[in-house]
């Protein structure tokens, strides 16, 4: 992967672009060098709502980081400190979705909350500013959330005629009970990082100017410990709510420890060699 430094920030990262994303208008996708790769939404004008693009952008980066043996840990942010994310863009919903250069109206910010929790890697949510509407649940369904004292939370579906009854729902009433996920949608209110901390939506409240190191802190720590372990504990505690699919991919772990042992490794060359496989010395304690 050919990278170039683009800025040295205040986590103390030399990051550098990323070749393969470079094309990308709406996501900037940026490599530290030791294993982390930064996501920014970068449309701070529209306090970081996304478009279609701007999805489709971001598939395509956790697709590229899922096969990526470099990549560890993943931040998510968005650019400046006015935002995170605000969610969908009014401005191009029509009468059945988010509208792209295509014309088709999509809902396709759903896929993308797939993909962020089939990642069997951590994904860090850095935030600063609004964290609101589905830019709230952006936030949520990113394994960490480490958020500025400017940060603000909010939900704002019954607000402008939209929900989220997937993750935004479901996973939300999982953080932080059904009465205050209620509470949220219900009024659409705006909540503080300390607010937010103390309900569980995140993991820790920093001052601005230390958020980007605190956030490269906590994904340094990560990246030493177990890779294998963290991809499975992951899996492990989406299955708790993703039902068959969570289990599918808690099974899709176990399978791949199991091609790489001795006893998975013999039925494969076993057919390859046209024998009867032999089990016997893989006898179960
Ligand atoms: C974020 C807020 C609170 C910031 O307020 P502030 O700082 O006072 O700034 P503003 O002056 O309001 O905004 C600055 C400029 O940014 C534009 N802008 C802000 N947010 C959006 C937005 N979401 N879409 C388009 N433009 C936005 C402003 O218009 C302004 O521009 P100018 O300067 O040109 O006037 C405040 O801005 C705010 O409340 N924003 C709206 C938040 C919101 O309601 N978001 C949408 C909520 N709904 C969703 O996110 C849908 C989720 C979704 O995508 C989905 C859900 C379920 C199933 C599928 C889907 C799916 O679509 O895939």
């Amino acid at each position: 992967m050919g990278i170039e430094a683009v800025e040295s920030c205040g986590g103390g990262v030399n990051w550098a672009l990323v070749d393969r994303c470079r094309g990308f208008e709406d996501v900037r996708v940026e490599f530290s060098g030791d294993g982390i790769m930064k996501l920014t939404i970068c449309r701070p004008w529209k306090r970081n709502a996304f478009r279609p693009k701007t999805l489709r952008e971001l598939e395509q980066a956790f697709l590229f980081i899922r096969d990526d043996p470099n990549t560890r840990v993943v931040i998510m942010t968005g650019e400046g400190t006015e935002a995170f994310c605000s969610g969908g863009d009014q401005s191009i919903r029509g009468d059945g979705g988010y509208v792209g250069e295509d014309g088709v109206p999509r809902l396709e910010v759903l896929d993308l909350h797939i993909l962020m929790r089939r990642l069997p890697k951590p994904v860090i949510a850095m935030v600063a500013g609004y964290a609101i509407g589905g830019g709230h649940i952006l936030h949520m369904v990113c394994d960490l959330t480490i958020a500025a004292e400017n940060a603000r939370f909010g939900q704002t579906g019954p607000k402008v005629g939209s929900f989220d009854g997937g993750y935004g729902s479901s996973y939300m009433s999982r953080i932080i009970g059904q009465k205050r996920a209620r509470e949220f949608w219900f009024l659409c209110r705006q909540y503080n990082a300390e607010e937010a901390f103390q309900m569980g939506l995140v993991n820790k409240v920093v001052r601005l100017e230390e958020l980007e190191a605190e956030t490269v802190r906590w994904c340094r720590e990560i990246m030493e410990k177990s890779p294998t372990a963290i991809a499975c504990l992951k899996a492990a505690l989406n299955a708790d709510c993703d039902g068959q699919a969570g289990l599918s991919q808690l099974a899709g772990e176990a399978t791949r420890l199991f091609y790489q042992s001795k006893e998975g490794q013999e039925g494969r060359d076993a057919f390859l060699e046209r024998r009867k496989p032999d089990f016997a010395p893989y006898a179960r304690f």
